[in-house]
């Protein structure tokens, strides 16, 4: 049975946080969602559908516009927005739906609880399992700011003291993870796997989506923040345990395909032939 479904744009790398740990676990999930700007054509709801002209007349339909990341008009039912209060995606749902599940870390969490029996990737006791949640916390704090960052660039509203905000960001955050992984390179908690290292692998996987916005970046005079040179001097341990993860055969069929397609979007940019 499917234990949790699923509703986003898609790809998302918080989503992949769910896909990766499901894929450890062994358990099933359900994935509705459609190219980010498609999302405002679609009924947000645990039946999340394209929108139909029907809907559109539904007196528990909420139309409203975006307050983040959509710039239009998003219809989102009653039932919803009582399951998910802040209405964002990506939106959990338990199997009959009542339960929404929102925040991509608590999303993380619910797969982990899910698939306890198969694989425990959330603790062995309450220290392990808030130690795991610290790290947890600290990704959250970070992945504020790379949105604030991700937005103002596909806004066209990024300026320097943005960019340098999310690059001091970015080297707290690597700072203490790189610390945590100096003595612990199979994981972050306790030298293994956990959801703390699904986690800090789909952030470093969205902050590094700037990829996209290249020319913006060009014509701003402003430096990639992810510049894996500079990153792997400084951070050593963490960018090692970024790229082990990502070649294991439970995170590549997230990571691999969005990862390629940011590098080639930098490469062409810089007239680099792929081929080469
Ligand atoms: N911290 C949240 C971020 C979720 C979020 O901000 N989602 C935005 C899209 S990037 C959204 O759903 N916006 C809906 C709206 O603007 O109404 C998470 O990790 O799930």
């Amino acid at each position: 049975m499917t234990a949790l479904r699923i509703f986003s744009y898609l790809p998302n790398p918080r989503i992949m946080k769910a896909t990766i740990a499901a894929r450890i676990c062994g358990i099933d999930l359900e994935i509705r969602g459609d190219k980010p700007k498609n999302l405002v054509d679609w009924l947000w709801d645990f039946e999340a559908h394209k929108l139909s002209k029907n809907d559109r007349k539904r007196v528990d339909v909420v139309a409203k516009p975006s307050h983040t990341g959509f710039n239009k008009t998003l219809h989102k039912t009653e039932n919803f927005l009582r399951a998910h209060p802040f209405g964002t995606v990506p939106a959990a749902f338990n199997p009959s739906g009542e339960t929404g599940i929102f925040e991509s870390n608590s999303i993380l969490r619910a797969v982990a609880r899910a698939g306890k029996e198969k694989c425990n990737l959330y603790g062995e006791d309450p220290y392990e399992s808030s130690r795991i949640d610290s790290f947890l916390d600290v990704s959250l704090i970070f992945a504020r700011q790379s949105q604030v960052y991700l937005l103002a660039l596909s806004q066209n509203k990024c300026n320097e003291v943005v960019h340098k905000e999310t690059s001091d960001a970015l080297n707290n955050y690597l700072t203490g993870m790189n610390r945590a992984l100096s003595d612990s390179s199979d994981g972050l908690v306790n030298n293994k796997l956990s959801i703390a290292d699904i986690c800090f692998v789909c952030e470093i996987c969205q902050i590094s989506r700037e990829r996209a916005h290249i020319e913006k970046l060009n014509k701003l005079n402003l430096a990639f923040i992810y510049d894996r040179k500079l990153l792997n001097a400084s951070f050593e341990h963490a960018m090692r345990h970024f790229d082990n993860l990502c070649d294991r055969r439970e995170f590549s069929p997230d990571i691999a395909p969005l990862m390629s397609k940011l590098s080639s979007i930098a490469d062409q940019a810089h007239g680099i032939d792929l081929k080469d």
